[in-house]
């Protein structure tokens, strides 16, 4: 194949219902790659970054040296890695993927090895402001054909709990305005309330369904032994990121006092974020994601240390992840050999008809499309309507006014 040239790198940022960051690159003979440098509540910094510093270095380069492009962007700047240039890595990573599969003519995981099965198991998302809510809306979704099911309520004590939807909405923490909303949390309430909530969830619904919960990093190591612990006998799929994610040793002693399941990994951006959680085996899944963990290249490169110390996978999939990267994630989770499961949440109706893409969901799986490239695309008419609103991820305290992690 004839090498092309990236002839235009063009940053669009788009508000159908929450703000997306999207890279477009244009070859020189017309091929058009997408990523997604979606960063939620830091969107702009990212754009930022692709815009001003990214694109003049990948203007005239060849698309399809992935590795040396990663290489040239990552270890070629002296200040690497974190959030905003991992995001930034990751849109152009993602984009020049598609590319090269677009001119192969091939759907993205037949250059990845291929299929290594036949469909992406997916677990959806119950909430519910009481425990009576969560279990309808957990039933309401093994009706839809879900055999995973993240479990989350309201705890009383706490005001703005992590995971609880408005009825009848998409779940999305993020909302607009010029500041953070501020939560309440209380840990003893949510410790006394939680392992309720899986025993009604076992109770009405039954041992079959894979039931998971999201700590969302806020308890410290000995509270979420003793989390661990007190659900252990309701056999959860996982328990997610119950300490703050960034300190992998905090895993040596939770992993020593419970057996519950541990996922961790959604705001970790490098291998070297997971290295020491992945070769001391402290959890069973790794949920870095294509969007933050620098693109294709660089996650399937975790995901393989985690295969050789038997960690398996389950990326985060929330929708501030665009359908573009939910769309790399399932080229990448159809190809590997230690796939475990992938987080997914419907975009809006919105959000869909501006990203049209080929990818469905059936009796709890997920099929990427079958076209060549990602099998995703961006209307730029749709998207130019619905520009930019500034919005933020919340922040919680504790009832004496103190950060907490939220
Ligand atoms: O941007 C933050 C969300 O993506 C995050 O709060 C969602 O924890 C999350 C999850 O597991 O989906
Ligand atoms: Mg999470």
């Amino acid at each position: 194949m004839a090498p092309v040239r990236i002839a235009e790198a063009r940053v669009i940022v788009c508000s159908p219902d929450r703000n997306f960051v999207t890279l477009k690159l244009t070859t020189d003979d017309g091929t058009v790659g997408w990523g997604d440098g979606t960063l939620n509540g830091r969107e702009l910094a990212v754009a930022s970054y692709l815009t001003d510093h990214l694109s003049p270095l990948l203007v005239g380069r060849e698309a399809g040296r992935i590795e040396d492009t990663w290489q040239y962007l990552y270890r070629g700047a002296y200040w690497r890695g974190g959030p905003v240039g991992m995001t930034a890595l990751g849109a152009v990573d993602t984009a020049l993927w598609d590319i090269k599969a677009k001119r192969a003519g091939v759907p993205l995981y037949e250059l990845l090895g291929g299929r290594s099965r036949d469909g992406i198991r997916v677990y959806g998302h119950a909430t519910g402001a009481t425990i009576p809510d969560t279990v309808a809306d957990t039933r309401r979704l093994m009706e839809a054909g879900f055999s995973a099911i993240r479990i989350q309520t309201d705890t009383p004590g706490t005001q703005g709990a992590y995971g609880v939807s408005v009825p009848g909405q998409v779940y999305d923490p993020s909302a607009g305005g010029h500041l953070p909303q501020e939560t309440v949390w209380h840990t003893p309430s949510y410790l006394r309330h939680t392992p309720t909530l899986f025993e009604a969830v076992r109770e009405e619904l039954g041992w079959e369904l894979d039931l998971l919960h999201d700590v969302h990093h806020r308890l410290s190591p000995r509270e979420a032994a003793q989390l661990g612990r007190s659900v252990e006998r309701f056999n959860p799929f996982w328990l997610e990121d119950p300490t703050p994610a960034e300190d992998q040793t905090a895993y040596r002693y939770i992993r020593a006092q419970t057996t519950a399941p541990l996922a961790t990994g959604e705001v970790l951006n490098s291998i070297w974020g997971v290295q020491t959680l992945i070769t001391e085996r402290l959890v069973d899944y790794v949920r870095a994601t294509v969007v933050h963990a620098g693109g294709v290249t660089h996650l399937r490169r975790i995901f393989d240390l985690a295969h050789l110390y038997g960690v398996r996978t389950g990326s985060h999939g929330a929708t501030d992840l665009s359908p573009v990267s939910l769309a790399a994630a399932l080229h990448l989770d159809l190809a590997i050999p230690n796939f475990g499961i992938q987080e997914y949440m419907a975009h809006t109706a919105l959000t869909d008809r501006v990203f049209p893409h080929g990818y469905r969901f059936a009796d709890g799986y997920l099929h990427p499309a079958d076209e060549p490239g990602l099998g995703v695309h961006l209307d730029e008419d749709l998207a130019a309507h619905h520009p930019y609103e500034r919005a933020y991820l919340p922040v919680a305290r504790l009832r004496d006014g103190t950060v907490h992690d939220w």
